[in-house]
């Protein structure tokens, strides 16, 4: 089938392990495409939604028991151990092969194969890297041609190369007990078995972008990030890039994705989305750091967007989608999610497939039901999105979701302290989340679910990358979610984020000023622009930066547990960086 000999041995082998009654190579056409869409639809697979307002797009239910990612059920299948770090669960390749091997037996009997060639980043741009996925799911192939860069191009690309990760996936029973995302990253290899849920199964996501990137990345001097990146345009056309991570839930695609407010706007500034959830990042020639987005698509949540918090992804989601456990309306054959407006459908199927009504407090969309459209679609997509070279980052900004601990924002001292600021990110839980409000949650670098090895190296690589980063970004935290004493928000987030996203770029080209603080530098709080906010006042700003020291005081002891369980591993670096904060706060 194939004249790469790496790849049609691998297949074979795949081929003999499964069983399928057919294979189809996936080559990227139009019309290939449409028969599977055809295919699905008459399989009930998926349900085409009404061509006139939606048109090109379909909505798929998963299995009830299938519906997120399996973080218990994700494996680092590292030779030793210790590489998969003390935050990883890990498994012995050779216990995985087996123990998968047994499920992925015949699970393709009486079924197709489809293998997808598959390029993250621009095909033949330096970032890029390829992929082949062999799945048992055309829900997974058409996932992959909105998320991906697929066909017949990448094969051409790949030509006689063995340096394509190899991903193996079957729906297989979707039986809970016996699914398993395994990465292993000596091997280049992705094994995937018994979901049928985005995060699980279109493993040039999180599995391949983020956890065998990660790993490639240390060992070839470059970085896979769990970041947006966005490009902010001046009235004199010049844009400069910034790269931000936040964990699961904090809105980075609202960020990546936002509308000036009427200040900026007005002014002739223009936000510009490169990527909303991953970044690879390499230096550049010049010494600075560029960044690509490897995806193609935008595999969002969808309930919570709407024409105010997100009006650009809304539109994105328009034509050419696949909607995920959201609520359908049966008169119209249109999709509709809570938080979307305020007029659920009368005549609606819920994410279950059951009659719904949404007076009866149920909720009609899954509450992670997920869009999966085209990155052409958003209307803010920066013109460099397909730019080879990628776009150069001026600042590195990391945020959490803290009620009172961390500021509105502040500036990191350097590099190293910076890599520190990184590696203390945390959220506190909402009511929402669990029963439990205000408990830390330590995400490092929003990587704690994919970082594909230990993470006391992954530090240690942002360490040493540090030193061979001639000209830097500047490192930032920043947090949208201070509360005051009654709960309520006291930032208004959204657009109006740009605001603090103005003053970082500033800092950047040495047109702010600062003032030091135990925990980094701040804005002096004048330097925030608040024309146009009827409700934030210079008062409301300088309480957002307030620093308690008695609250980073514990802080710090909770800083130092989390540390504890890095052992050996953890750079002297950080250590220091923790002693220095101790020692200011004191
Ligand atoms: C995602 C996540 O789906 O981070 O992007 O959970
Ligand atoms: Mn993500």
């Amino acid at each position: 089938m194939f004249k790469n000999t790496n790849l049609e041995n691998w297949v074979n082998e795949m081929i003999t392990l499964t069983n399928p009654q057919k294979v189809v190579l996936i080559d990227g056409s139009e019309s290939q495409l449409d028969e599977l869409r055809r295919e699905t639809v008459a399989s009930g697979e998926l349900l085409k939604l009404n061509e006139e307002k939606l048109p090109g797009c379909y909505l798929h239910r998963t299995a009830k028991n299938d519906v997120a990612r399996v973080e218990h059920r994700t494996f680092i299948c590292s030779r030793n151990k210790e590489d998969a770090g003390p935050t990883n669960n890990w498994m012995d390749p050779a216990e995985a092969y087996q123990k998968l091997g047994k499920l992925f037996k015949g699970s393709m009997a009486s079924k197709t194969m489809y293998i997808i060639p598959y390029s993250m980043g621009a095909i033949g741009s330096q970032f890029s890297k390829i992929g082949v996925e062999l799945t048992d799911s055309i829900y997974v192939v058409l996932n992959m041609n909105i998320m991906t860069r697929i066909g017949q191009k990448v094969l051409d690309q790949l030509g006689d190369s063995n340096d394509f990760v190899r991903g193996l996936h079957s729906k297989a029973q979707l039986d809970e007990e016996n699914r398993f995302i395994c990465h292993f990253p000596e091997d280049n290899t992705i094994w995937s078995v018994n979901s049928g849920y985005g995060g699980n199964v279109l493993l040039g996501k999180k599995c391949f972008a983020l956890r065998i990137a990660s790993y490639l990345g240390k060992n070839e001097g470059w970085f896979a990030e769990h970041m947006l990146i966005l490009g902010i345009e001046n009235p004199k056309g010049e844009v400069k890039y910034i790269c931000a991570a936040f964990p699961s839930a904090c809105g980075k695609t609202n960020l990546a994705m936002l509308i000036p407010p009427e200040i900026y706007g007005k002014k002739g500034y223009k936000v510009w989305c490169v990527g909303d959830d991953i970044a690879w990042l390499r230096i550049g020639e010049d010494g600075r750091l560029w960044a690509v987005n490897p995806e193609n698509g935008f595999f969002g949540v969808a309930p919570g967007t709407n024409v105010k918090s997100n009006p650009n992804a809304l539109e994105a989601t328009k034509k050419d989608t696949i909607f995920t456990n959201v609520a359908y309306n049966v008169d119209d054959g249109t999709v509709w999610w809570e938080g979307l407006d305020k007029n659920p459908p009368k005549n609606a199927i819920d994410w279950t497939g059951e009659k719904w009504d949404a007076a009866s407090g149920v909720k009609g969309a899954h509450p992670n039901s997920r869009f999966t459209a085209p990155s052409r679609n958003c209307p803010c997509l920066s013109p460099e999105f397909e730019n080879p070279k990628g776009v150069p980052i001026s600042a590195i900004v990391f945020g959490g979701r803290r009620a009172k601990t961390a500021p509105l924002v502040y500036q990191s001292f350097d590099w190293d302290h910076g890599v520190f600021v990184g590696s203390i990110m945390a959220s506190e839980t909402t009511a929402a989340a669990s029963g439990k409000v205000g408990v830390v949650r330590r995400d490092p670098m929003a990587m704690l679910p994919f970082c594909g090895y230990h993470m006391g190296d992954y530090f240690a690589h942002w360490i040493e990358m540090g030193k061979k980063i001639a000209n830097p970004p500047k490192i930032f935290n920043v947090n949208w979610f201070r509360t005051d004493d009654d709960g309520n928000f006291v930032w208004p987030g959204y657009g109006d984020n740009m605001r603090v996203l103005m003053w970082i770029l500033d800092r950047c080209e040495g047109k702010a000023e600062a003032v030091e603080t135990p925990i980094g530098y701040e804005p002096k709080p004048e330097d925030i622009e608040l024309g146009g906010l009827d409700d934030v006042n210079l008062d409301t700003i300088k309480n957002l930066l307030e620093i308690d020291p008695s609250l980073w005081k514990s802080e710090a002891e909770g800083i130092r547990e989390f540390y504890s369980k890095f052992g050996d591993k953890l750079p002297k670096e950080l250590l220091k960086e923790l002693d220095g904060l101790e020692k200011r706060l004191s």
